[in-house]
This record gives structure tokens, C-alpha cells and sequence, in this order.
């Protein structure tokens, strides 16, 4: 029988998905392998301040924006940032919250936490950066005067920051995960319309040479996972 290239549910056309198809001994090798590169990976809070080509930052967003989501609304807006103006602008709002953060707004227990880290109030990698990503979720779209929430933004925007992650380390670049809180300055200086909320800041780059990253470990398999058979 003649595969259909198309076929219609609900009305909508479906088009063939074309699987890349895998031995077992294939599918083992490629996903240890992406296991091992991917555990390479690190959180750098030093940068070098070498630029990085546009197109690179396109495609790493374009990546991002392929993530599932709610309802397929895709709602998210990423804005890349390399303006060194902006970029201190920001740094120097993102500090003010954080200063209030590690001094008042952090629990004891919290800032013990982060001591391993290295993490503190100064946020140098926003200038030294050529490049961040502030990653908004967009809560809500206006079909005229109506609104409609979107699904799972939460989720979704979680997703997508999880593979520009992903995709900023394919690119043999570096990032960390900075959640400035409150992030409403960022609607205001990024000039973000209402329905969009600042949901993480990452900044990308080359690593300072030498940087140094904390000595931790990532939890074993066991630690992290059940298995039903
Ligand atoms: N948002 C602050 C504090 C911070 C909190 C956690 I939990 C971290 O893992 C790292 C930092 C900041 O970005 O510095």
C-alpha cells in the first residue's frame, strides 16, 4: 500500500513525520556521547570579551524556538541584547535587586546554599558579555480588544530556556542562568509590552582564560531516577 504523504484530523492536515530511524547500537553510542558532551557543560561567571557573530545568536534562538509548548502558542520572546549601553543599564538594575536579594530578601539557609557558588550581588558577565538573552514569557495575546491566555507558559518557556541552553553550549559558548527577582525592570528597559514577564537572563560568550568553575558534582543516575519494568 502507498503511503499517504498527508492526512487530515479534524479537518487539519497532518504531513508524514520523517523519523531518522536508529540501530539499537546507534541509538546507545549517540546517546552516550550526547550524555558526555552535555556533561561537559558548566555555569561560567567569567567572560572574555570577544564578540560573537550575529547569525550564531540567530540560529541558537531559532533552536530554542522549536521547543514544544502549550497548545504549540510558542509563548516566548527572546531579546538579545548587545548594545553596551543597554547592557550596563541593565547590569546596574539587575544589581540594585540583587543587593536587596542577597542582603534582605535571602534567608540564612539560602545564602549557605549559594557560598559553594561563587554567586553574589555583582553581575560583571551583563557588560563583559557581547551578548545576553533575556527571555520573556508571554502570559497572554490580544485578538483585538480581547485577550487569551496562552497554556503551560510556565512550562513551555521552562523548555525552551532548558535547549537555548542546550544550543548556547553546542555552539562552543558559555552562559549561566541569572533570575534577577523582581524582574519588572526588565519589561521597562527592554520597553516589553504588558503581556510579557521577564523569565531568566543569560548572558553569552567565550570564557575568561583561565575561568574557574566551583568543584561540584551532579547526582548519580540513582539519585535521580526510578525505574518501573
Ligand atoms: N537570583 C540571584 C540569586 C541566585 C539564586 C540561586 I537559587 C542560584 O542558584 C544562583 C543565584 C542571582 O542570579 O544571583
Amino acid at each position: 500500500m502507498k503511503i499517504k504523504d498527508h492526512i487530515l484530523i479534524n479537518g487539519y492536515k497532518h504531513i508524514l513525520y520523517n523519523s531518522t530511524e536508529l540501530s539499537q547500537e546507534q541509538s546507545i553510542a549517540k546517546s552516550e556521547a550526547f550524555y558526555n558532551w552535555l556533561d561537559t557543560r558548566r555555569s561560567v561567571r567569567e567572560y572574555a570579551s570577544q564578540d560573537i557573530p550575529k547569525e550564531v545568536i540567530e540560529n541558537i534562538i531559532k533552536s530554542a524556538s522549536t521547543a514544544p509548548s502549550g497548545a504549540h502558542k510558542q509563548p516566548w520572546t527572546f531579546c538579545a541584547v548587545s548594545n553596551k549601553e543597554l547592557k550596563h543599564k541593565i547590569r546596574l538594575a539587575a544589581e540594585e535587586e540583587e543587593r536587596e536579594t542577597y542582603g534582605k530578601r535571602m534567608s540564612e539557609r539560602w545564602r549557605k546554599d549559594l557560598a559553594p557558588l561563587g554567586t553574589d550581588a555583582n553581575k560583571p558577565f551583563i557588560d563583559d558579555a557581547p551578548w545576553i538573552i533575556v527571555g520573556f514569557k508571554r502570559v497572554y495575546e490580544h485578538d483585538g480588544d480581547e485577550r487569551y491566555n496562552n497554556y503551560y507558559v510556565n512550562e513551555s518557556i521552562g523548555i525552551a530556556s532548558g535547549m537555548l541552553i542546550t544550543a548556547i553550549h553546542n555552539a562552543g559558548l558559555v552562559t549561566l542562568t541569572h533570575t534577577p527577582s523582581p524582574m519588572n525592570f526588565l519589561t521597562k528597559l527592554l520597553d516589553r509590552p504588558s503581556n510579557e514577564r521577564a523569565y531568566l537572563l543569560l548572558p553569552i560568550g567565550y570564557p575568561k582564560q583561565p575561568a574557574y568553575v566551583p568543584d561540584i558534582e551532579r547526582k548519580s543516575l540513582d539519585e535521580v531516577a526510578v525505574f518501573y519494568e
